[in-house]
């Protein structure tokens, strides 16, 4: 019976990661090990090196994206990344400034929230390349809770493909 709540109250977060400030491939790294002290992690995706999407007069970022189960709530996902996100010295600043490491949760379950604090799914999966891709790659057949469409749909209809590139 215990097993069983505890299986109904973990629900599937996809969460994106990036970097573009300092040793890149450390913040990842450092972001992914302590997320996983809360989301029982499935699986990552390629790490892509992208081109800034919006502000462009910043440095290439480290992007990548992970799907995994947690007992945290959207509100309590988004206080525990904000504590990631400090620990590596993000410093609050303008939208999309540079930073060690930004996460994003882009979607919990198929919970659909709009408040000030949180907007899920992440208002910007549909428009960009640097989300999609790594998406993509990892769960093309997921259905996008507001659009209705598919990642593969999604992914078949965005610009900027060219400046997304996997690392090795
Ligand atoms: N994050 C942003 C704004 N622009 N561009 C790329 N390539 N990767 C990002 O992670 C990114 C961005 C805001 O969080
Ligand atoms: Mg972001
Ligand atoms: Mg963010």
């Amino acid at each position: 019976m215990g097993d069983l709540r505890k299986a109904d109250a973990m629900l599937v977060v996809y969460l994106g990661l990036g970097s573009n400030l300092g040793d890149r491939m450390a913040n990842l790294g450092y972001a992914i090990k302590r997320l996983s002290e809360k989301v029982a992690i499935k699986e990552i995706s390629s790490i892509y090196e992208t081109e800034p999407f919006g502000y462009k007069d910043q440095p290439l970022f480290l992007n990548a994206l992970l799907f995994g189960e947690t007992e945290l709530g959207p509100f309590g996902l988004l206080d525990f990344v904000k504590d990631i996100e400090a620990d590596l010295g993000r410093e609050p600043s303008f939208r999309n400034a540079p930073r060690p490491v930004d996460i994003d949760i882009l979607l919990y379950g198929d919970m659909i929230i709009q408040t000030s604090k949180l907007v899920i799914p992440h208002p910007g999966i549909a428009d960009r390349a640097f989300i999609l891709v790594p998406l993509g790659e990892i769960a093309p057949e997921i259905i996008h809770p507001v659009t209705g469409r598919k990642i593969c749909g999604l992914l078949a209809c965005v610009d900027g493909l060219e400046g997304v590139k996997a690392v090795n």
